[in-house]
């Protein structure tokens, strides 16, 4: 299976966007889904099954010139290994592959069959292979769920690195970012919550409920479980066994999974406990709601009274003494469900962190940090709905800091490989979002470090925050105030315009828990329980913390560092620093429809994503720029015959030769390599078509002339 002609796009002789677009259509409907542009990989999401990850397929794209073959995720998980392989003990030996693409794209399914694939280079069989395998599955089952974009929506994001010595790999660790933990406790309609509550239901047998004290899947105000068909339902206890199988092999403990499984039945339990009005104006817990209490105490290992104290009152201490204070409705169904969003966050990082442990790399001599090693980034793609809260506004400003390292390699790359090699180069235009870097991130004046200044200021509101931004940004081209609302603004990001509500975003970015709730979960009977709030996972549980930066955990948030938005930005600016000492790889993925439906191409959604990706632009660089530089090599193996000379000595005065023979414009020759346009590709395979039929008819003259 040779590569075909439109393989990549950079090759093409006219590159715009109808052009682009209409290649990339013709090649999906031939269930061609992968495309290179130049080193790029767009991956265009089949919506069906297609004969592509076989084992055969797996040993084709093993060891093997990019070019030769039809593009394939494959081929670029081999070039990653390759890459990581060949380059000694250097530090730029590190090798990042970075997927990026809309809700439904793709970006979860290529970061496990480049996991696969990788596995398989390395084929040593091993368990630890084995175990790198069954991460996902894991992860999944906890952080992922359905949405209305995708019926396996990756609910945080994650960067997996995998460490390697002499070929094999030797450990991988998982960073993960911003666990979206308020589906927990609410879901929007169509949507649902994480995978593992209604794993846990189609899957736990009888008994096993019984001893957890699950009831009634329906019965719970947390789940939305719309009648789950039987077939649906078989399909989910799979699922449920399948994550058991995986928790074991990469070896969490018999009891740990036990205790897993109870917190979340808890975490069910307490959504349960509604809030009943008295007479004197404070809450209770009475009736239905009592039982469900009981149950969630005995099920948290906590003490009863005390949890009741934690929901119905907030305590604060004057000179030494406690003062309680009686919650309204609302603050007391919000004290229910931060507790649960803690406890969930603190189980997943820990589920994150447990990983990290079993599967450090080890050598014979300790822990090995500096084994080179490939990273896979699979974070949220760019989201703008029809309300954008404070998640939104972090997952966007963590795709402006992607779309500005994938500018500025693309451009770098090429500007330094220019001028390494001595050409001429030239200025190439592209929409730089720098300035929205600033806008997000700009010191003493930036959207994130206001809303950190904001959310520690005691009388600070959604209100005077936006009150802030609207004057603090009145001239930046990329902000906008909102009229019509004064909790309201909007940025202009390089993927389009996005209206944020900023209801809600000081409490969100404090994501701050009473001591009192910490010190009734540190003691409680179930042990890890008491050990996911000991502190010893991040405080949000969806941050993994850079040594040093502790987690503030008693609620005290009068430090700058302690807000979800400083963390956050740290852990980016912490994996942007570790991508760029790495020589990256980049996936785009695509999403062709709406309806998550096979063989349909939908122009105006495909068009639209290669906008917001830059891919035009990136087309247009390589177009401006010398997209084809094959080295003096094998330049003078391929194309020598053209001179009708073999054995050329592959140099550049044999390049120049054979140059000048094929009378081609706007080449240059650099020390190792020759520069083409992507138009040059196709000129020179035009010689070398005539160069034949020449031949050919002087063949058949000779034996013409024979007979
Ligand atoms: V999200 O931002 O996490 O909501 P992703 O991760 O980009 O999103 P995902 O990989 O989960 O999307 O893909 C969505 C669905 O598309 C999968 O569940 C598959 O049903 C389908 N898909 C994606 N890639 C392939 C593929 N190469 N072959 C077949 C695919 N189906
Ligand atoms: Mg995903």
């Amino acid at each position: 299976m040779a590569a075909s002609k439109t393989a990549d796009l950079a090759t093409l002789a006219v590159l715009d966007e109808t052009t682009l677009l209409e290649v990339l259509r013709r090649r999906y409907a031939d269930d061609h889904i992968y495309t290179y542009i130049g080193d790029i990989l767009i991956s265009i999401n089949p919506f069906k099954q297609l004969p592509l990850y076989e084992k055969t397929m797996s040993q084709r794209y093993t060891n093997q010139q990019k070019s030769t073959l039809e593009p394939h995720i494959f081929a670029i998980a081999d070039a990653a290994y390759r890459s990581m392989l060949g380059r000694a003990a250097a530090k730029s030996c590190n090798q990042c592959i970075v997927i990026s693409g809309e809700s439904g794209a793709g970006k979860t399914e290529s970061t496990k069959l480049l996991l696969r694939h990788i596995m398989e280079l390395c084929r040593g069989n091993t368990q630890l292979e084995q175990q790198v395998l069954q991460v996902n599955p894991l992860l999944e089952a906890f952080g992922n769920a359905q949405t209305l974009m995708n019926d396996n929506s990756s609910r945080f994001g994650k960067y997996i690195q995998l460490r390697f010595q002499n070929g094999a790999v030797k450990g991988a660790k998982i960073n993960e970012y911003l666990l979206e933990k308020s589906r927990v406790v609410h879901q929007d309609t169509g949507e649902r919550n994480f995978h593992i509550f209604y794993y846990m239901f189609a899957g736990l047998s009888k008994k096993d409920k019984e001893m957890y004290g699950l009831l009634e899947p329906r019965l719970y105000r947390y789940l939305s479980f719309q009648s789950i068909e039987d077939d649906l339902s078989r399909s989910l206890s799979t699922k449920f066994s399948e994550l058991c199988n995986a928790m074991d092999m990469v070896g969490f403990l018999e009891q740990e999974q036990v205790d897993m499984l109870t917190i979340l039945a808890g975490i069910l339990s307490l959504g349960n406990v509604v809030f009943e009005p008295q007479d004197s104006g404070s809450m209770a817990i009475t009736g239905q709601a009592n039982h469900w209490l009981n149950a969630a105490m005995s099920q948290l290992g906590v003490d009863g009274e005390k949890l009741r104290q934690c929901l119905l009152f907030s305590r604060s201490v004057t000179r030494g003494e406690s003062i309680y204070r009686h919650y309204t409705r609302q603050q007391a169904e919000d004290a229910r469900d931060s507790i649960v969003k803690a406890t969930y966050a603190r189980v997943f990082g820990w589920i994150v962190v447990k990983i990290n442990q079993l599967l450090e790399p080890r050598t014979a001599l300790g822990i090995a940090e500096t084994l080179p090693e490939i990273g896979i980034l699979d974070i949220f793609g760019f989201e703008h709905f029809k309300v954008n809260r404070y998640e939104q506004l972090c997952i966007n400003l963590a795709n402006e800091q992607l779309q500005f390292f994938f500018n500025e390699f693309i451009f770098s790359m090429e500007l330094n490989e220019y001028k390494r090699e001595g050409i001429e180069c030239h200025a190439v235009a592209f929409k730089d979002n720098k300035p929205l870097l600033d806008l997000f991130l700009g010191k003493p004046i930036g959207i994130m470090t206001l809303l950190d200044e904001e959310s520690h200021f005691p009388r600070g509101t959604d209100k005077t925050f936006v009150d802030k931004l609207n004057q603090s940004f009145r001239k930046n081209q990329h902000y906008e105030s909102v009229r019509t609302s004064d909790t309201m603004f909007a940025v202009n990001h390089y993927a389009g315009k996005v209206a944020y509500s900023a209801s809600g975003f000081l409490e969100k970015n404090r994501d701050s828990l009473p001591s009192e709730i910490r010190e009734l979960f540190v003691h409680s009977q179930i042990p890890l329980l008491s050990q996911i709030f000991a502190g010893t996972v991040s405080r949000t549980g969806t941050l993994m913390l850079r040594k040093g930066a502790q987690a503030n955990v008693d609620g005290n948030a009068n430090s700058r560092k302690s807000t979800v938005g400083f963390q956050f930005r740290q852990s980016l600016s912490v994996l942007m620093e570790k991508m760029s000492s790495s020589n990256p790889h980049f996936i785009r993925c695509v999403k062709p429809n709406d309806s998550k439906a096979a063989d349909r191409f939908d122009m105006d959604m495909v068009k639209n994503q290669l906008r917001c990706n830059g891919l035009l632009e990136t087309t247009r660089i390589r177009k401006d720029g010398f997209s084809w530089r094959p080295s003096f090599e094998e330049f003078v193996s391929r194309y020598g015959i053209l001179i009708l000379q073999s054995s050329l000595p592959p140099n550049k005065e044999s390049c120049n030769m054979i140059l000048k023979k094929a009378g081609l414009e706007a080449w240059q020759i650099g020390k190792t390599k020759v520069f083409f346009k992507y138009r040059h590709q196709e000129e020179l395979a035009n010689l070398l078509n005539e160069l034949q039929r020449a031949a050919t008819v002087l063949q058949k003259g000779v034996r013409c002339f024979l007979a």
